[in-house]
């Protein structure tokens, strides 16, 4: 059987890693598909995954207007969500990339996921673009809260001021956490080579990070089984899921 499984990695791409003190990474929805995470936007094969759930447009539950508007559904959504996430485990991709972070002085991994999966696989720093499904927060005052008694009531209410709770991720419309974003604008102009994985690359500021990169001149590589905008412009395209694409990659850095 072939250890590839079929990936090619241009060997141009492994001397210039050996080479390259400061690595970027980009992760979205994709890497934890092969968990058993729906993405954002793909259809999933076999809709009755997301059973009572598939009729309804994440883009649109995904946003303040939503909340306001019906809180109980976004909440219960959410809540279906974080359950099926903690049910999942970490994949081969996400390992891959506990791996690769020993391989070089520095290395930033951002994730726009909000499942965890990274820290749970053993990443060490992970910056969070778009917050974490297992935290809450106060929708009217913004304070992270760890617990609440339970009243029944959908969603619960902050112990503080009696305001609805929320989880803590960021929906459309709303800013970035500063610290993270300045993080992440910092990595990805500093480092020679910046990976793309698992993103449909269409929600800013996130999709703009590889071409901030690209702009300051680092190498730039993509890992997605589909063509997104960024395809074009990569300087280096690894087509294939990050499950099988990243092991292999790690395992020609190993070998040099
Ligand atoms: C695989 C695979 C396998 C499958 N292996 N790959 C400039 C221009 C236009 C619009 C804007 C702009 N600037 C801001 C906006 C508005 C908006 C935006 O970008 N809209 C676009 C949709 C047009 N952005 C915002 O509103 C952001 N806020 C902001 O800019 O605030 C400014 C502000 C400043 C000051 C005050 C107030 C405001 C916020 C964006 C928040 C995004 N939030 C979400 C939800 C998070 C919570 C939750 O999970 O419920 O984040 S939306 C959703 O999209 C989620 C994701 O992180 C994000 C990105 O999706 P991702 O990860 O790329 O997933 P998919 O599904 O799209 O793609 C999956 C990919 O995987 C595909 O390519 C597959 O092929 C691939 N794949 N299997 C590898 N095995």
């Amino acid at each position: 059987m072939d250890p590839s499984n079929g990936v090619q990695i241009p060997q141009r791409l492994v001397e210039l890693l050996h080479s390259a003190p400061s690595i970027a990474v980009l992760t979205g929805a994709g890497i934890s598909a092969e968990s058993g995470v729906p993405t954002f936007r793909q259809k999933q094969i076999g809709q009755s995954q997301n059973g009572l759930w598939s009729r309804y447009d994440p883009e649109e539950l995904a946003t303040p207007q939503a909340f306001r508007r019906n809180p109980e559904l976004v909440w219960r959504w959410y809540t279906w969500r974080r359950e099926l996430i903690s049910g999942v485990a970490p994949n081969a991709g996400h390992q891959a990339l506990v791996e690769m972070e020993q391989h070089f002085p520095q290395f930033t991994l951002i994730t726009q996921n909000v499942d965890g999966l990274h820290q749970q696989a053993g990443s060490r720093r992970v910056i969070e673009l778009h917050g974490n499904i297992q935290r809450n927060k106060c929708f009217a005052e913004n304070r992270v809260v760890g617990s609440w008694s339970e009243t029944g009531e959908i969603p619960p209410r902050c112990p503080v001021c009696g305001g609805m709770l929320r989880p803590d991720v960021v929906w459309f419309g709303e800013p970035l956490p500063q610290d993270a974003l300045e993080s992440a604008w910092k990595a990805a102009s500093t480092c020679q080579v910046f990976f793309s994985i698992g993103t449909s690359g269409i929600v800013e500021p996130a999709a703009s990070l590889p071409y901030i990169a690209l702009h300051t001149g680092a190498v730039v590589v993509e890992i997605n089984p589909n063509p997104t905008p960024l395809t074009a412009q990569a300087t280096y395209v690894l087509p294939g899921p990050a499950g099988s694409v990243l092991p292999v990659l790690l395992a020609a850095l190993s070998r040099a």
